[in-house]
């Protein structure tokens, strides 16, 4: 195993640092202290070629705005809270709404955009990055002081483990994760359209127009949501269904795992044969398949564009704020959060 540290200042004078984690196989992670942003993901194709995995920007000071959250850490609570606001043990809580008239991704100025403090490790079989940091009572409107630690490993084995560990003085509400767009095809070579997707979920969350949570339930049975046998990310773009055309045609929804099997997710590009497989102790995950992604961003390996990555959000569902029957994101007074989900690289 090898770690890398590198320091970066940007033309205003901020200094970030670059961790670079390097395996015995060649398979690289590169991510940032600002933001816990992953920038590269490095690992081989079926001819052994290492490409990269993750959308990123060729130049870092645009992590600066990056309002696709490329890669980043997002907290105190992922997705869309309705309305900015909630109640909690009698007391209502206002949210910066930072889209429209709801809140997303933890606000502005959230787990995304701060730089958090950083320690390495480095042991014959993993190497990894610890972030920490506390978000303040009050911070973006929530509750309690809540201490965060948040560890990439990345081990032999081709393994890339996010661990999430927290702990609140206050009641209040906590769901993180992480926010990089997979593509499998390597170096953007091509859309994620043809990407096989198989999810271990026989229901999702239903959306109204605006991206929020309307408190049903739907099964994805007879769908394209069904993703049970495998099925490719195409289905959705094409697809005439009402869900799929409020996610700007495509999928940005919360599955929800019937955990029948140790493998929540698995991903498989045809032409590289390269495979990633998720295994997450969460309830569920947003899948976005970048509909919205405009072009015109400047990317490491050319322009952006829609489809050109899918995010695998694993975390608890906002819509529990606001409805009874969805994995809770509440976390009680000095208990321990803690999550981890796994990303599995090989070919097949
Ligand atoms: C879009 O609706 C999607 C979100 O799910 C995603 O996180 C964001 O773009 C980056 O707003």
């Amino acid at each position: 195993m090898q770690i890398n540290q590198e320091e970066i200042t940007l033309s205003n004078q901020q200094k970030w640092t670059r961790f670079t984690l390097k395996n015995d196989l060649g398979m690289e992670v590169s991510c940032l202290d600002f933001g816990g942003i992953i920038t590269d993901i490095l690992v081989p194709d079926i001819n052994g070629k290492m490409e990269n995995v993750v959308i990123g920007y060729q130049n870092e000071e645009d992590y600066l705005d990056n309002p696709n959250y490329f890669g980043a850490l997002i907290g105190r609570v992922a997705g869309r809270i309705a309305g900015s606001s909630f109640t909690l043990e009698g007391k209502k809580y206002r949210l910066p709404a930072n889209e429209g008239s709801n809140h997303l991704h933890g606000g502005p100025n959230a787990f995304n955009k701060v730089i958090w403090e950083t320690a390495v490790f480095e042991e014959d079989n993993q190497a990894g990055v610890t972030f920490s940091r506390q978000s303040n009572d009050g911070e973006n409107g929530y509750p309690g002081n809540v201490k965060m630690q948040i560890t990439y490993t990345l081990d032999n084995q081709n393994n890339l483990v996010v661990t999430y560990r927290g702990k609140s003085d206050q009641d209040t509400f906590l769901t993180t994760t992480n926010h990089s767009y997979f593509n499998l095809s390597g170096d953007l070579k091509n859309g994620i359209q043809e990407h096989k997707i198989t999810i271990d979920s026989s229901q999702f969350v239903e959306l109204d127009n605006n991206l929020i949570p309307t408190g049903r339930k739907l099964a994805t049975e007879g769908t394209v949501f069904d993703f049970r046998h495998g099925r490719q990310i195409r289905d959705g773009i094409d697809s005439t269904y009402e869900q799929n055309q409020f996610a700007g045609n495509g999928y940005d929804h919360y599955f929800i795992f019937d955990h029948h099997q140790p493998e929540q997710v698995i991903v498989f590009d045809e032409k590289s044969r390269r495979q990633m497989t998720v295994k997450t102790d969460q309830p569920g995950m947003v899948m976005y398949t970048s509909n919205t992604l405009k072009p015109g961003l400047n990317l490491k390996e050319g322009n952006s564009q829609p489809y050109l990555g899918i995010c695998l959000e694993t975390q608890a569902s906002p819509a529990s704020i606001h409805h009874e029957g969805f994995p809770s994101c509440f976390l009680a007074k000095d208990e321990d959060y803690f999550t981890q989900t796994s990303f599995h690289f090989e070919v097949k």
